[in-house]
């Protein structure tokens, strides 16, 4: 454990930390000359403790679009050391700003989040986040030095070199989005150099992936490799706000003592109980340049009860089960495009990419699943495949999902960023090229 003090804190000590560090932040909030800052806490009134959060206001995204790029700082321009960007979906970046401070906690966070996955010092880490704006590259590499292991900034695009590269440097952590690492595998498979890579761990998200993923990553790098599921937005630093630990792989710990987690019914913004799904809510406890106070951040989890083998003490999240923003309605069934990646990807016969097509075509939009068999030989049974998998899809999601069976390698791959998985389909135009379905 990197801070073992402070992952194994009891719990009246941890609320005591947090308590003590939401009334500093509070109080210098109050202080700071900003017309983003007086309003938020105009009519908030004394903090005294952690549970007194519940009556702060929330943040929302549309706030830092509002007061783009800097007006939600909270401290001068010139203590900010670092800017970073993230896309979003509106066309305008959020910018998030760091001081030296915030930095130092970022690298700590990650440091942390990479202990938690099984990594040392010994450990020479390939990163194959993007590195740049994006908060994935940089916000693992700090992290890696940080710990004192080897850091490969090898950032993305590019798998023929990377896995060259990976057995060379000998790496034996992989740090990237799970859609990546599952292309790093393919391609150090057909390179024929998958032999001479020795990966142990790897640190896994920025994007949704399932169980049934997991499997078929650990099973694509083999010899025990671990893949853990690590969290973080921009907004709120970046990598590093929650990760699974190698001893359960079962939630990811929050790291509370920097970001407090609450978990709201999206619709009445009030708490849920412990174990139910709901909005995860998050303020930012130690933040300098740009903190956020219950910022909604529309993913859908739950709080896990329970304790850890691990021994860290902290709340864990459950895995993502989706972004509010991403869900669809089919037929008024709320649908998120993760839990029909689950069922696609509990399937052994299938390869781990897969695509969903919403058909927009006709009056009512229609969803289909595009998936590809994990080996030529199985071709020949894509109809049984596909029929099999569209009864679990109208078993789980309650609808008519059409499943259509292509060869390995006929779904598009993402080199860069975060895979794109959903795709529209308006006109005759086939959104994934596809002529040669197999089966439906
Ligand atoms: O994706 C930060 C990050 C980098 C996390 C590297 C993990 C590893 P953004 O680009 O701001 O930041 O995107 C944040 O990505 O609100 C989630 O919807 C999604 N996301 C991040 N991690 C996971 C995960 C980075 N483990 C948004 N599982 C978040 C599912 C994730 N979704």
């Amino acid at each position: 454990m990197y801070l073992h003090e402070v992952e194994t804190l009891d719990s009246a000590s941890l609320a005591e930390l947090q308590s003590r560090r939401l009334v500093e932040l509070i109080g210098r909030l109050r202080r700071v000359e900003s017309p983003f800052w007086s309003a938020k806490l105009a009519d908030v009134g004394e903090v005294r403790a952690i549970g007194d959060l519940i009556a702060l206001p929330f943040t929302e995204k549309h706030e830092f679009l509002a007061t783009y790029p800097h007006g939600m700082l909270a401290v001068s321009m010139s203590q900010v050391v670092r800017i970073h960007a993230s896309s979003g979906t509106s066309g305008k970046p959020i910018i998030v700003a760091y001081t030296a401070d915030d930095i130092r906690i970022f690298a700590q966070v990650n440091a942390r989040a990479l202990s938690a996955v099984g990594a040392t010092s010994d450990d020479v880490v390939h990163i194959a986040y993007g590195y740049g704006l994006f908060t994935g590259g940089l916000g693992l590499h700090y992290g890696v030095e940080e710990l004192g292991a080897t850091a490969v900034p090898a950032s993305g695009g590019n798998p023929g070199f990377q896995v060259g590269l990976m057995a060379d440097a000998m790496a034996t952590g992989l740090a990237s989005t799970p859609s990546f690492a599952l292309i790093l595998a393919e391609r150090a498979e057909a390179a024929g150099v998958k032999g001479d890579i020795r990966l142990r761990w790897g640190i896994h998200g920025a994007e949704p992936w399932s169980e049934g993923l997991r499997e078929k990553l650990e099973t694509a790098w083999g010899g025990g490799y671990d893949a853990c599921d690590i969290y973080g937005l921009s907004e709120v630093i970046g990598p590093g706000v929650a990760v699974e630990c190698r001893e359960n792989k079962g939630g990811m710990h929050v790291f509370e003592d920097h970001f407090y987690p609450e978990i709201v019914d999206p619709e009445t913004g009030e708490p849920v109980p412990t174990g139910e799904p709901g909005e995860l809510v998050l303020t930012t406890l130690t933040k300098q340049a740009q903190p956020v106070i219950r910022y909604r951040t529309r993913d859908i989890t739950r709080i896990l009860g329970g304790d850890c083998p691990c021994g860290r003490t902290s709340r864990r999240i459950g895995r993502l089960e989706g972004r509010i923003d991403d869900m669809l309605i089919i037929r008024g069934i709320n649908v998120y495009p993760r839990t029909i990646e689950t069922v696609l990807m509990s399937d052994p016969a299938l390869g781990p990419n897969y695509a969903i097509v919403i058909d927009r075509r006709g009056q009512l939009p229609e969803l289909e699943a595009r998936v590809e068999v994990a080996d030529a030989s199985l071709t020949a049974d894509a109809e049984t495949i596909g029929a099999r998998l569209e009864s679990r899809l109208m078993e789980t999601v309650r609808l008519r999902i059409p499943v259509m069976v292509g060869e390995p390698g006929s779904v598009p791959r993402s080199e860069m960023g975060k895979a794109k998985r959903v795709y529209e389909r308006t006109g005759d135009e086939d959104p994934l090229g596809w002529s040669f379905t197999v089966s439906t």
